[in-house]
């Protein structure tokens, strides 16, 4: 089992899991539950909590039809790919990423849209750890007389699911820290130009990335200093993820770019009379003014965490600066880093790293290892992407 992000924690799937799991599957079926993936990827940043999930229909070795959970509140996978073909299903095939639900929700269980369609036969990749399935579609199919195969592409299904299952079984966001430095980590000069230090594939890259997260967390001296819209610019349909700002003394220009109206904003302050400046924002209908309670003089950003949580933000990327990056790794908040790196050697004491705070971790065996790493060359960039 992928030991990067344990999906079963606290619901002991674990045990469920391991006596079920199939470990003999084929290049076809590798073929089929891959198709799954990628369609299920393309309703990325509209299902939010939900996971996003893709269905293949098989029968007689060839594929009939397919479907996928679009959006927040919509059909699930299955029931689109029924609902996408009009040929007899009794004995076909399907493959799912995610073990087909068990409960009446927005939409009646899936699995018994299986049973009663007369599938023989569904691929799995990962349990539900939703407590309302968590193995009761798995145990629903099998009572049925369906033969249930699972584990394919699990560790690939795991991770496009990662905000969903961090989600559903912690309860708080699933925090993503991103980075863009120069080869000794630089994120700026010692006058302060940061304009650009990563190339222009790399910049999109970032930017296509905050279409997958719910919301983008900033500290107040980034839009004090670049002044960022933080809003979605791609060619292809876009939503904008809320924007969270980390403001303890409440100074975020009421002109400030990230306020724009194109999306939901937070501002997460710890004033408690503060009477004036409240009108100032009182004709931003979506401007929300979050207070929250100050440790050692910070903002206590595990409260905020579990508070964003029962919002229900699944997901945050965190686009800096150097200090607010530090806390959350220091407070072990973030499960994720992207880290940008330019071949330009900036140099300086005076110049700000990526991870700020005037002390750093003191010891060695205290600083943060990256696990699972992947990297992607993006130019004469290099994306490492891993997994705290
Ligand atoms: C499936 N297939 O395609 C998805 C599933 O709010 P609802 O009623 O839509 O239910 C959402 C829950 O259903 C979600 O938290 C997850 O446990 C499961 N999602 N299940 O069988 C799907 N998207
Ligand atoms: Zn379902």
């Amino acid at each position: 089992m992928g030991a990067f992000l344990d999906i079963y924690g606290p619901v002991d799937l674990r045990a469920f899991f391991m006596s079920k799991k199939n470990t003999y599957f084929n290049s076809f079926d590798h073929q089929m539950m891959g198709r799954c993936l990628l369609i299920a990827k393309k309703a990325s940043g509209f299902t939010a909590p939900n996971p996003l999930v893709g269905a293949v229909i098989v029968k007689n070795g060839k594929v009939i039809s397919e479907g996928f959970h679009e959006y927040f509140g919509g059909p699930h996978a299955e029931i689109n790919a029924i609902a996408n073909t009009k040929e007899e299903l009794k004995g076909a095939h399907i493959y799912v990423n995610l073990e087909p639900c068990a409960h009446y929700g927005k939409t009646p269980p899936c699995s018994l849209a299986l049973i009663n369609s007369g599938f023989s036969r569904v691929y799995i990749a990962n349990l539900d750890p939703n407590p309302l399935v968590a193995g009761k579609g798995v145990e629903m199919l099998e009572k049925a007389g369906i033969e249930v195969m699972l584990g394919l592409l699990q560790e690939d299904a795991q991770r496009l699911n990662e905000k969903f299952f961090h989600f559903i079984t912690h309860k708080t966001p699933f925090v993503a820290l991103k980075s863009a430095t120069s080869l000794d980590g630089k994120i700026a000069t010692s006058s302060g130009e940061s304009k650009w230090i990563t190339n222009k594939e790399s910049r999109e890259f970032a930017h296509g990335l905050r279409q997958d997260y719910s919301a983008i967390l900033v500290g107040i001296n980034t839009v004090l200093m670049d002044d960022p819209s933080l809003s979605v610019r791609l060619n292809k349909k876009s939503k904008n993820p809320i924007r969270i700002i980390l403001d303890t003394h409440l100074r975020t220009p009421i002109n400030a770019q990230v306020l724009q109206a194109n999306a939901q904003v937070i501002i997460v302050h710890s004033k408690v009379n503060f009477d004036a400046e409240k009108a100032d924002f009182s004709n931003k209908k979506h401007v929300e003014l979050f207070y929250c309670p100050l440790k050692h003089k910070q903002l206590d950003l595990v409260f905020l965490m579990k508070k964003l949580g029962e919002k229900g933000i699944d997901s945050i990327l965190v686009e800096g600066g150097a200090e607010v990056n530090f806390s959350m790794l220091k407070n072990n908040l973030a499960q994720k880093l992207y880290s940008f790196l330019a071949p330009i050697i900036i140099g300086g004491s005076k110049s700000k790293a990526a991870f700020g705070s005037v002390l750093g971790f003191e010891k060695l065996s205290q600083a943060k290892q990256l696990k699972n790493i992947s990297y992607k060359e993006l130019g004469n960039n290099l994306l490492i992407e891993g997994y705290l």
